[in-house]
């Protein structure tokens, strides 16, 4: 945690300096007042001396402003570089997830990705936040409280010897107790989390499957094992503040008791025992607190090792170290060289041996059953995953060797799952062009087959989508997702399996129209339907991640098996010859 605390500080070094020096005035306003009250009642009061009372008590108010215009200034400051650090945090894993490839993203998982950037930043703030406000400030009062009572009367100060072990013991039993029960609470909280998130996502499956019941009484279960948990600590500081007090009182009983002998036998004027009972629960209270705030400790730490994890992730893909100095134009040729890839963890390679090389100017289509491995095929070429042997060259170079930025330009890609942003239409389209004008949204749109259910929408290009695409229907955001990419106007399209959720009619239109806007590009389409693909200039044909034919339609239909079972299984033998 030191690591990433003193990195993450490191900027704000001045002001942490700013935050120091003011909580040591702070402490010594503090200190000094019951001493200054002694004098008040020592030479002031028992002498009877007003000039002297009205002296020192302009002195006390004059501290006091002191004290509370630097504890403002102090909790400013210390705010100031809590949260500056947490938006640096925030930032930075941000950043560092940005840049992860598929690979990492699935390892760590999405929700605790999302659980790193908001509650173990937060976890990380707010101890900096007390550290800096209080931590700093505790020791140097019980310090100097000590100092001072010592100062006020020796002998009466070896009652420190006996109270300040006590409490120190007792408080240690407390957290000792405590801290185990804190952190089930957090994992408890998790749980919770978790069930709530799981039955978010799935309530239509949940409801389908008539499993409310039984979703309710998993979440029940886990709500009340945290309210246990919750209650016991709640019970374990219920019990400890009284016998805090009972400490810190029968403390004051004891320095009263010695003390009054004290002034008795005129060994102790008696402003310094009043001026003694400040400083002694001066000194409790801020020893209490410095070891309270010592919990947070374990917990931070918790956090900021989660943290460091996301940080110090290499991603797995990367960009070439030394680009090539030049780059040849794009055309959008794709040759796959003997590549085969399995997923991280995985034993077996999903595909193998690909040997293909794709022509800009055609459609090509792969078709394949189910798992024959084609978005893992498409999902190379825009290197969301890099190969495990073998090359992907888009015009002549490796597309390792390109940076990313420069890879991605020339790839329109429309995934399998078309995701939308929460915005307007408009936003979501220039997505692919930020500065494209309205007549090109809607010329895409147009192309996509989208314009018409576009221009019926409340607001037409301005119409709200939901988070995720929630307002559309699942064909309406596959088109919108091609009117995406269109505006792009890339080299390569990249279609996956994206127009499974229109009409046959649709598609056909969608097809055509595509045709003329795509007809120097190069376009790869992955189609369940047979309808889909019969048109293509060249179709591949994957089974169980190898490439088992290449050719038209007609030549894989006269040869080949896995094709001939494919078109088999969908269309009649008339369609097919058609
Ligand atoms: C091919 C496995 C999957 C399947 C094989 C996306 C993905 C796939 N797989 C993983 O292990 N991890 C992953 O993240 O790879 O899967 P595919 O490439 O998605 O197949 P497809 O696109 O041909 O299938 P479909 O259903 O989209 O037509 O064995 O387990
Ligand atoms: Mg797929």
């Amino acid at each position: 945690m030191t690591g990433l605390l003193t990195r993450f500080l490191k900027p704000y070094w001045q002001w942490l300096i700013v935050v120091v020096v003011l909580q040591a005035i702070q402490a010594l306003a503090n200190l000094t007042l019951p001493d200054l009250n002694a004098d008040i009642i020592n030479d002031g009061v028992a002498k009877g001396n007003t000039d002297e009372i009205i002296r020192l008590g302009v002195i006390m108010l004059g501290v006091t402003v002191v004290l509370a215009v630097t504890s403002i200034i102090a909790v400013y400051f210390a705010s100031r570089v809590a949260m500056g650090m947490g938006r640096d945090l925030r930032g930075s894993i941000f950043r560092a997830v940005e840049g992860f490839a598929q690979q990492e993203v699935n390892r760590f998982g999405t929700p605790s990705l999302i659980t790193r950037n908001t509650n173990d930043v937060q976890q990380i703030q707010m101890l900096t936040q007390v550290m800096l406000t209080m931590m700093i400030g505790a020791p140097m009062m019980a310090i100097g409280g000590v100092i001072m009572a010592v100062r006020q009367d020796g002998p009466l100060s070896l009652l420190l010897l006996v109270i300040i072990p006590i409490l120190l013991v007792f408080i240690g039993a407390v957290m000792w107790r405590a801290l185990p029960l804190f952190r089930s609470v957090q994992a408890k909280l998790d749980r919770i989390n978790l069930v709530m998130r799981e039955s978010l996502a799935g309530v239509r499956v949940i409801r389908a499957f008539v499993r409310r019941d039984a979703e309710e009484q998993r979440f029940d279960e886990a709500n009340a094992d945290l309210t246990a948990t919750a209650l016991r600590v709640n019970r374990l500081f219920a019990l400890t503040i009284p016998a805090i007090m009972l400490i810190f009182n029968l403390s004051t009983v004891a320095v009263i008791w010695f003390g009054a002998m004290r002034v008795d036998s005129g060994a102790m004027p008696i402003g310094n025992l009043i001026a003694y009972l400040t400083y002694l629960m001066q000194i409790l209270f801020s020893t209490m607190m410095a070891v309270m705030m010592l919990i947070m400790v374990p917990r931070a730490a918790a956090s900021a090792e989660r943290i460091n994890a996301v940080l110090d992730t290499t991603p797995s893909v990367r960009d070439p170290e030394q680009p090539p100095a030049s780059l040849p134009a794009p055309k959008g040729e794709i040759v796959f060289e003997s590549v085969s890839f399995g997923y991280p963890g995985a034993e077996e390679p999903v595909l193998r041996d690909i040997d293909l090389t794709i022509q800009p100017g055609q459609v090509t289509a792969i078709v394949g059953s189910t798992g024959a491995g084609k978005t893992t095929l498409l999902n190379l070429i825009p290197r969301f995953y890099d190969v495990t042997s073998g090359r992907v060259l888009i015009d002549g170079v490796d597309i390792r060797q390109l940076p990313r930025p420069e890879l991605w330009k020339r790839i329109g890609l429309v995934p399998q799952k078309a995701f939308l942003f929460s915005g307007s239409v408009a936003k979501n389209l220039r997505y692919g062009k930020a500065d494209a004008t309205d007549a090109e949204l809607w010329r895409a749109l147009e192309v996509a087959q989208a314009r018409d259910f576009v221009a019926t929408m409340d607001g037409a290009l301005d119409a709200e989508i939901g988070q995720g695409g929630a307002t559309v229907s699942g064909g309406q955001r596959q088109r919108l997702s091609i009117a995406r990419a269109l505006i792009k106007k890339p080299v390569i399209y990249l279609f996956d399996d994206s127009l499974s959720a229109l009409d046959a009619r649709t598609d056909a239109r969608l097809r055509a129209a595509l045709k003329d806007e795509t007809a120097h590009a190069t376009v790869i389409i992955v189609a369940q339907r047979v309808g889909t693909v019969m048109h293509a200039d060249r179709i591949v044909v994957l089974d169980g991640g190898r490439v088992v034919g290449v050719g038209t339609h007609q030549e894989l239909l006269a040869d080949n098996e896995t094709y001939q079972e494919i078109v088999a299984s969908q269309l009649t033998r008339e369609e097919a010859a058609a």
